[in-house]
């Protein structure tokens, strides 16, 4: 373990579990200066997919399926899914375990933080892994479980391990059939993103966050704006709003409907596509009134293999080459360990 692994690992910060009850917050989790800047527009504009078109026989329905989903990723990097086929009584039982896991007591929490480093296969923490001491801290706590190419699960509270393999497993396959789709926009070959970046061996990194009512969620934030590493990542929540994201330099709210998936461009799609397509700027915030839950899988590449843009997508004269490679689970490490994160690690 490196010296800053170490020091991570031991940097416990406490759980916002039972601030909620005091009636403000703690000055170490004041984010927002002035009460604006949480303002968002309503997000009725965000693209919705309709998987069961993408994947349709009918080559025209798929045609325009695919056309609509090349669009929602230059202009917005982010958009909705629906008809996905994955039944809304499996999301509302694991959301119900979800909530089961959130009350257990801190000490059986404890038993799954991180004991050694980002690498471990199983992390329960508050706010955020990479957090120095003096920085803001999120009104969050967090589950992070690797769950491809091995699942790994707590083994607690009955049932949670079975309903979050089903989800992994229906949700990969969705995974596999938009990346094609994606490809078919992009001009190349439908297996091409599925196959450069070894998907079959990929890294699926599922993160539960759990956002309890906050007494002043003017002030505080749940997560801050961020991109995800990976080519995709996939977002359900427990039917509380909470997450924006970001267009264009405006913020939108997502409301996300009780059968649809969110669906974010990661990093990785906009490194493979030299930015074509764009990782989407987002964040969470904090209400006062309900606990939200939001469960989010990202999809990225093989550990070992050396994600760099596509030659297809790189052109010396109109867009040249704009970031360097880098092995994924470097970027990955990196990423969720050191202060230098996202894009900047390998922008050129
Ligand atoms: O909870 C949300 O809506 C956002 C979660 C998120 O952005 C993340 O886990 O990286």
């Amino acid at each position: 373990m490196t010296s800053e692994h170490k020091s991570l690992a031991e940097n416990i910060i406490p759980s916002v579990q039972n601030k909620q009850l005091t009636s403000s917050i703690p000055s170490q989790y004041a984010y927002f200066k002035n009460p604006g800047d949480s303002f968002a527009l309503p997000g009725d504009g965000i693209p919705v997919i309709d998987y069961s078109l993408l994947i349709s026989e009918d080559t025209d329905q798929q045609a325009k399926s695919v056309s609509e989903l090349g669009k929602a990723c230059r202009d917005w990097g982010s958009f909705m899914v629906k008809n996905h086929g994955i039944s809304e009584e499996l999301y509302e039982a694991m959301f119900e375990r979800c909530e089961e896991f959130n009350s257990m007591s801190d000490d059986e929490k404890q038993l799954f933080k991180m004991k050694k480093d980002v690498m471990d296969r199983i992390m329960f923490g508050c706010s955020s892994i990479n957090m120095s001491s003096t920085q803001v801290r999120f009104w969050r706590d967090y589950l992070k479980l690797f769950v491809h190419p091995d699942f790994n699960s707590p083994h607690k509270p009955a049932g949670f391990s079975e309903k979050l393999l089903e989800i992994s497993t229906k949700q990969r396959e969705v995974m596999k059939n938009l990346l094609s789709g994606v490809s078919k926009s992009l001009g190349v070959e439908e297996s091409y993103l599925y196959n450069i970046a070894e998907m079959d061996k990929g890294m699926d990194f599922c993160v539960m966050n759990i956002y309890p009512p906050c007494p002043q969620p003017e002030l505080a934030v749940g997560l801050s704006p961020h991109t995800d590493f990976g080519l995709l990542s996939i977002l359900i929540a427990n039917g509380i709003g909470g997450l924006q994201i970001q267009q264009n330099g405006t913020w939108f709210n997502v409301k996300i409907p009780p059968k649809y998936l969110m669906v974010n461009l990661g990093d990785h799609m906009e490194i493979l596509t030299n930015g074509k397509y764009k990782s989407v700027v987002h964040r969470a915030m904090v209400n006062n009134k309900t606990t939200r839950i939001s469960l989010v899988t990202f999809y990225g590449a093989e550990v070992n293999n050396f994600v760099v843009p596509t030659p297809k997508f790189v052109d010396d004269n109109n867009n040249p080459l704009a970031y360097r490679g880098m092995k994924y689970g470097d970027y990955f490490i990196a990423d969720q360990s050191s202060t230098t994160k996202g894009l900047d690690l390998v922008r050129i």
